[in-house]
């Protein structure tokens, strides 16, 4: 009886303790269930987001070419003022423009955010008289090799002569897999990552994602990943400062008259010095300038002509000393760095920080560059004039963005290019997997304001 009793209490005991174990079986496979549900959800939610985030960057591709369409003075980069480019809304999501800084002196530690000029950039392509000259200005970009400049040169010439230190198919045949120097104008920043020499730190320098900003994980030294001197300053790569797409028409702002080619002085600058300034400027200004041609700039031209600055400016956009149909890789004077100023001939750090600090200085934003002159003198202009412009027809957009919640994030960098008078994208790529690039403050914001990230 009590065998039985126990027995019985034992069953019981044992139902409840089987009955217990199915209720929490069952309420783990509803946590389960649940959670599942939850991350399928949440799953969902960042498909949402990415898609609003991928749709937000869309529009504000096209926000600038708009912008660019509409441009009062076509070569003027848009002014900041005139345009949104930070936390800008669209539906539920949001995009930021990730821009630079105007002066170099903030290392990265300004977060800024805007449109950036491709002029204000060296461009691979350049066309120089004499590869010297290339090789000298690409050896004055921060953490470039003497190897990997005279790679690029071999990379981009027609020829299999290798310039001292360089490559050409004799290194390539020799790797594995066995390639060749292209012997042809580069079509992307990226492809330096094919040219022999290259390393992901010359290229990227501690900028590993690329947003001109120190990261924390830029500045810590060995603890996380890359590799930082820790100095409290951005030590960027060579990406930085490079370009493949600056390219102006050799026309006249009409978009169909050639422009006049100061090398050949003749009726058509008369002309034109007529019409922008007046008829005894024009007899004025052709006979300061004599019989003398041999101008390899624009600005050395104004140099010799005698004109006021103001003068020049209105018909600076009507010259040139080229007859081809564009210009490519000239580099303007109005948005470059400090840095990529003092990397040009006839420019020493001095002069490229004048230039710089004038034109901060400067109250509105200019296209001319008789300005600079004054800072270059003589022989600056004879040796930097041939690189210089104060205009720029492509603009990089590197849209960041996140759908609803601050969920979903996607970035991608669009150059959009108005040399023909019609705004065209002309390169598009993902950077989303060079992780998050609008620092810890936005990632902050959202995670306050929705309890999320
Ligand atoms: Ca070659
Ligand atoms: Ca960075
Ligand atoms: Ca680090
Ligand atoms: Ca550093």
């Amino acid at each position: 009886m009590s065998a039985t009793f126990h027995s019985a209490s034992q069953r019981n005991g044992s139902v409840l303790v089987v009955v217990l174990c199915v209720c929490l079986g069952l309420v783990s496979i509803t946590l389960l269930f649940g959670h599942s549900m939850l991350m399928a959800y949440r799953g969902a939610d960042n498909d949402l987001s990415g898609r609003q985030a991928e749709q937000a960057i869309d529009g504000a591709a096209r926000y600038v070419e708009l912008l660019m369409a509409t441009a009062e003075t076509p070569g003027l980069m848009p002014d900041i003022t005139s345009y949104e480019s930070e936390a800008v809304p669209v539906g539920d999501a949001t995009f930021w423009f990730l821009g630079r800084a105007a002066e170099t002196t903030t290392n990265g530690t300004t977060r800024v955010f805007g449109l950036v000029d491709e002029a204000s950039k060296i461009n691979l392509n350049m066309r120089v008289s004499d590869p010297q000259i290339f090789l000298d200005i690409l050896g004055k970009l921060p953490g470039m090799t003497a190897e990997l400049a005279a790679a690029i040169i071999d990379w981009r010439d027609a020829d299999e002569d290798v310039t001292p230190g360089g490559a050409e198919a004799e290194t390539y045949n020799r790797q594995t897999p066995a390639s060749s120097a292209k012997n042809a104008d580069f079509e992307s920043v990226e492809e330096l990552g094919l040219v022999s020499g290259a390393t992901r730190l010359i290229l990227y320098g501690e900028d590993t994602n690329l947003n001109g900003v120190l990261d924390a994980n830029e500045d810590d030294g060995e603890i996380n990943l890359p590799s930082d001197n820790s100095d409290g300053k951005l030590d960027p790569g060579i990406l930085e400062y490079l370009t493949v797409f600056s390219k102006e028409s050799n026309k006249q702002s009409d978009g169909t008259t050639a422009r006049i080619n100061v090398t050949q002085p003749g009726t058509e600058l008369t002309t034109l010095l007529t019409e922008k300034l007046s008829a005894s400027r024009a007899n004025e200004i052709m006979a300061s300038l004599g019989t003398t041609t041999r101008f390899n700039s624009v600005l050395a031209f104004y140099v010799r002509s005698g004109m006021k600055p103001e003068e020049f400016d209105l018909v600076s956009d009507s010259l040139t000393t080229s007859d081809g149909d564009s210009v490519a890789g000239l580099i303007n004077v109005n948005t470059a760095s400090e840095t990529v100023l003092a990397c040009l001939p006839g420019i020493d750090t001095d002069k490229a920080s004048k230039i710089v600090s004038q034109r901060l200085g400067s109250a509105t934003q200019s296209a001319g560059i008789a300005w600079v002159a004054d800072i270059l003198g003589p022989d600056g202009v004879e040796q930097a004039g041939p690189y210089l412009t104060g205009r720029s027809y492509q603009i990089s957009a590197d849209v960041a963005a996140v759908g609803r919640h601050g969920r979903g994030y996607r970035r991608t960098r669009f150059v959009i290019d108005n040399s023909t008078g019609t705004p065209q994208i002309i390169y598009r790529r993902n950077l989303a997997s060079l992780g998050w690039a609008l620092g810890s403050d936005v990632r902050e914001s959202f995670a306050s304001t929705k309890g999320i990230q």
